[in-house]
């Protein structure tokens, strides 16, 4: 029985990163006076290290631009990390970051039906501020039994961290959730965290190697079109029934 639904948020909600986070990434350089920018295709390799500070750093550490002292090197990305998040709220005000199709339908059939909904997240609780008070509105907070971050679970994915937080906090057992997720770091974390996991692939991730907990995996919470094991309908958005059907109850 499902008794929550588990959001994650960068790739699941909304398609965030290409258009999101690595533009705002390219005008905090720009603005900063860094001169790299990166492409699209580069941002898909850096995003094997999950979050964006972490990520920076990475990428900081492998640039001959970059400083060579570690201190500056973090005190460099912490700056330009910042000055992202402006960025990236800007572009979420803007209406540029629609959500991902079949998630407003789901997210409004869980709260008719009562079903809680959490949000674990490895991004900064800003981004995901403005990015649902964007698409829900100010009340936005109201809609989620728990909403857990980076600011609360600061051991990013694919550590459990996020999903245990989110469980202690709708004080369940993992077996009584089912997790939303896009990313393999996400689907390790909810492996580790022993939460079933439906996975939407995103553009940046989309096929997943075979994972035990993964209850479903396709395209696209908008149809039921090429999910496997198959949907009840193939033209139907992804609902409550068929997460139940794919999870056992
Ligand atoms: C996605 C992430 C985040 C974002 C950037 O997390 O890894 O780091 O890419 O956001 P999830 P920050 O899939 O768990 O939503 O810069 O705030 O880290």
């Amino acid at each position: 029985m499902i008794r929550a639904l588990l959001w994650d948020v960068d790739g699941t909600l909304a398609e965030t990163e290409r258009d999101g986070h690595r533009v705002a990434f390219n005008r905090a350089f720009e603005t900063a006076g860094v001169p790299w920018r990166w492409s699209a295709a580069h941002y898909g390799r850096l995003l094997e290290i999950a979050g964006g500070y972490e990520r920076l750093l990475h990428d900081l550490r492998h640039r001959d631009e970059a400083p060579a002292a570690s201190a500056a090197r973090e005190g460099l990305a912490r700056q330009l990390h910042q000055l992202k998040n402006g960025f990236y709220e800007d572009i979420v005000r803007a209406g540029e970051l629609p959500l991902r199709a079949g998630v407003a339908e789901l997210l409004a059939e869980c709260a008719a039906a009562g079903v809680p909904m959490a949000i674990a997240t490895t991004t900064s609780s800003g981004n995901v501020a403005a990015l649902l008070e964007h698409h829900l509105g100010r009340d936005w907070r109201g809609g989620f039994a728990a909403v857990v971050t980076a600011a609360e679970a600061p051991r990013k994915k694919p550590d459990p961290q996020v999903y245990q937080q989110a469980l202690m906090l709708l004080g369940l057992a993992p077996e009584e959730t089912v997790a939303i997720e896009d990313a393999p770091a996400g689907v390790l974390a909810c492996r580790r965290a022993r939460v079933p996991v439906i996975v939407a692939h995103s553009h940046y991730f989309p096929t997943l190697a075979a994972e035990a907990l993964v209850r479903a995996a396709g395209p696209s919470l908008g149809s039921g079109a090429g999910w496997r094991p198959s949907a009840e309908s193939s033209a139907a958005p992804i609902g409550l029934e068929q997460l139940r059907r794919w999870s056992g109850g």
